[in-house]
């Protein structure tokens, strides 16, 4: 089974993007479809009707035991049906294996069966931690593995460079084919229209550009930058667009992803087309 995995640090958008995600695997037009129905099916459902009441759903309880959620699909272009696992994981499980500089042994042999990953990171979250300079930066870089690293202070982009790092000697080789990593920028939404305008690549290059110039370098992954809104909206920030979005009913058709193809952004409502370019569906 060649799982893809669905990984972010905390707050980067992981638990909603899988609701949404599965809203969107029945949607007429999307390129992957579902096979049959997942085992533990009230777990997402009950995340999806936090968003048809129009909220996000909450983090994930920390004190929980996290679950992976397992579900089939189908690439309905060659009619191949792919089991896939999208563990919807706590953040603080990847900050605690980059902080320590390891994992624990079940999810590295969840890295080592899986050629493909979706890797969430969030704009505005309160959680990103920005480097005060560039000294600080190297400094937390510079912690030996095993020693504890202070999680209050380390950069996000270093976390995310390392959890790059993590995938790119995990990950496995399927027939001499490189693994996919989508990186998604999640709540796009939130961003001003002349940010939005200017792409998820710039927005990596000017918000994280020790990150930018891992995911340039990176030989053994092919990377996919994509920037994600679920809804098209915050129902939380914009009451008029609640109160709208209660209105219509229906969260079929909401959400976009964006993707800079050439020198043009490229606009999909198909919300499974992160997954599709993981798992090469057409
Ligand atoms: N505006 C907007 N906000 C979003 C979107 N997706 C996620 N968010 C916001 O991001 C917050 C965190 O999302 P979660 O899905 O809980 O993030 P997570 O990665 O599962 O977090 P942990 O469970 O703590 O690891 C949500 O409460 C929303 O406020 C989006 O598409 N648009
Ligand atoms: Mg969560």
């Amino acid at each position: 089974m060649n799982p893809v995995l669905l990984i972010g640090l905390p707050d980067s958008g992981k638990t909603n993007f899988l609701a949404r995600t599965w809203i969107a695997l029945t949607e007429k037009g999307c390129a992957v479809k579902p096979h049959g129905t997942p085992d533990d099916i009230t777990y997402v459902e009950s995340l999806v009707l936090h968003l048809l009441q129009g909220q996000f759903a909450p983090r994930s309880n920390q004190n929980e035991e996290p679950r992976p959620f397992v579900l089939e699909v189908t690439d309905p272009s060659s009619g191949k049906v792919m089991p896939l696992m999208v563990p919807d994981v706590r953040g603080e499980l990847w900050k605690a294996a980059v902080l320590n500089s390891e994992l624990p042994k079940e999810w590295m042999d969840r890295l080592h069966s899986s050629n493909a990953v979706l890797l969430l990171l969030r704009v505005h979250s309160q959680d990103v931690v920005k480097p005060l300079d560039w000294v600080a930066t190297k400094r937390s870089m510079e912690h030996q593995p095993g020693e504890p690293a202070d999680a209050t202070d380390t950069p996000t982009q270093v976390m995310l460079c390392e959890l790059l790092r993590f995938l790119e000697i995990a990950l496995a080789r399927k027939n001499g084919v490189a693994p996919r990593v989508a990186v998604l920028v999640t709540a796009w939404d939130l961003l001003s229209p002349e940010e939005q305008e200017e792409g998820p690549e710039r927005y990596i290059r000017q918000q994280f550009p020790m990150l930018a110039g891992r995911l340039r370098d990176i030989t053994r992954l092919e990377i996919g930058v994509f920037g994600v809104s679920i809804l098209g909206g915050d129902p939380a920030e914009d009451l008029l667009f609640k109160e709208e979005f209660l209105a219509s009913n229906s969260i079929q058709g909401r959400g976009y992803i964006v993707q800079q193809a050439n020198d043009e952004l490229q606009y999909s409502q198909d919300l499974t087309s992160p997954l599709a370019w993981c798992i090469r569906a057409k």
